[in-house]
């Protein structure tokens, strides 16, 4: 089987509960494909057997997180700046599963943080004035030390506000990806086949409506 490995502090758990499951001698035939250098660093040191999608191009399942989720298992991604390879990896599964706590339940997307953008670093200022005409507020993601958050692509990301949240997100998704130098966007729209929601009582299983992909 080969598995989707997504990025994120809630998938380190699912690495973790991986390789104790391949110490117990299960899981012998299972294979993950990282969806981020972390993640991979991560997995390698918990000593998961890796794979790459060159070599495995059809995945069984992807498990991942998400920064938001819709009502129809919508979803923001990209916080940790792994959007691309995520979506990549979950768009080239036959099933991706989103595991979140209840605090990432939204009733629009962009209501709580913002859709990042990720643009190739030559122009990407050239993006901001269409953003700032589609409503966004946008923002070049920093990183730590002042200089621009440099993706595992090497791209940068620009972060986008809506100060009352995404109204239409096909047409924001439709509209980005007219403008040269944008790779992609953090809305995964339609991709999740359910996601595992956990609270206060226990984890809950929501389905998504069966539609093809
Ligand atoms: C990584 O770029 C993101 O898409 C993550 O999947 C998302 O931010 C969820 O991360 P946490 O599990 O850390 O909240």
């Amino acid at each position: 089987m080969v598995i989707g490995l997504g990025t994120g502090s809630t998938v380190r758990h699912l690495l973790e509960i991986l390789a104790e499951r391949r110490k117990q001698g299960a899981l012998r035939h299972v294979v993950g494909i990282p969806t981020s250098r972390a993640t991979e660093w991560y997995a390698r040191d918990l000593g998961l057997r890796l794979s790459a999608l060159e070599e495995e191009p059809r995945v069984d399942l992807t498990i991942d997180g998400a920064d938001e989720v819709d009502p129809q298992l919508n979803l923001i991604k990209g916080g940790g700046g792994a959007l691309l390879w995520e979506k990549i990896v979950a768009c080239n599964s036959e099933r991706l599963i989103i595991v979140a706590d209840e605090g990432k339940l939204v009733k629009r997307l962009g209501e709580r943080v913002p859709m990042p953008l990720e643009v190739v670093p030559f122009g990407w200022n050239t993006q901001l004035s269409w953003l700032d005409h589609l409503g966004a507020e946008p923002v070049l993601r920093l990183a730590a030390n002042g200089s621009p958050f440099v993706t595992d692509s090497g791209h940068y990301l620009i972060d986008c506000h809506f100060k009352n949240g995404i109204t239409e997100p096909m047409r924001v998704q439709r509209e980005v990806r007219q403008h040269p130098g944008v790779v992609d966007c953090g809305l995964f729209l339609g991709l999740a086949d359910a996601v595992v929601v956990g609270g206060v009582d226990g984890p809950r299983v929501v389905h998504a409506e069966a539609t093809p992909r």
